[in-house]
């Protein structure tokens, strides 16, 4: 899996409050993007927390990883966050997520968004159920903090010829940054294989 992020903070802001997480083995690819409450240096805090905590738990089943957070994030002001994982042998992508961190996975013939469950993680959480999309090799996965603004629509990502993940996600962070509040964008991508040749 391709993966790209584009992060930047507020205007004048040292720290960032959105952070974004990858992990890859042979079975899974696993993507998080947090979004710590408000700005400055006490979301800086919360996406830290969320990112150490996603170090020990990335294996986990999803409701697990998503519970285990909202734990960890007690301590902090709390967090939206939003996790993919995508099964590598079904290519079922399954997301789960608390807050407005937004996904959006643009397929050859359909465009569908996944909107996180109401809450604050590490406040109070609803129920997530984990939703399931089917994944092929070229669909791309876009997840973004709400620093982006929501008129976003990766419907037209399908028609790049070369998808680059970095290149998308600094075009996207360059056409539709708020500039009112810190900004993440992740794009991740599994490149359809080669024909083989005989
Ligand atoms: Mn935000």
């Amino acid at each position: 899996m391709q993966f790209g992020i584009s992060k930047r903070s507020l205007y004048g802001s040292s720290s960032c409050g959105d952070d974004a997480f990858t992990y890859e083995d042979d079975e899974r690819a696993l993507m998080a993007v947090v979004d710590g409450l408000g700005h400055g240096r006490r979301a800086a805090e919360s996406a830290r927390v969320a990112m150490q905590e996603l170090n020990d738990i990335a294996l986990f089943p999803i409701e697990d990883i998503i519970q285990r957070l909202h734990n960890a994030l007690k301590p902090t002001v709390g967090a939206a966050l939003t996790v993919a994982i995508l099964h590598k042998s079904s290519y079922k992508l399954e997301v789960c997520g608390i807050g407005n961190v937004q996904m959006q996975l643009a397929t050859a013939d359909k465009l569908y968004r996944f909107d996180g469950a109401p809450g604050i993680l590490g406040v109070y959480r609803n129920q997530c159920r984990p939703r399931f999309f089917q994944y092929h090799p070229g669909d791309i996965i876009v997840i973004y903090t709400d620093g982006i603004k929501s008129s976003y629509s990766a419907a037209k990502l399908h028609y790049i010829l070369h998808p680059n993940p970095r290149r998308i996600a600094s075009n996207i962070m360059q056409q539709y940054r708020r500039g009112t509040d810190d900004a993440l964008v992740l794009v991740a991508l599994e490149t359809p294989s080669l024909p083989q040749t005989p």
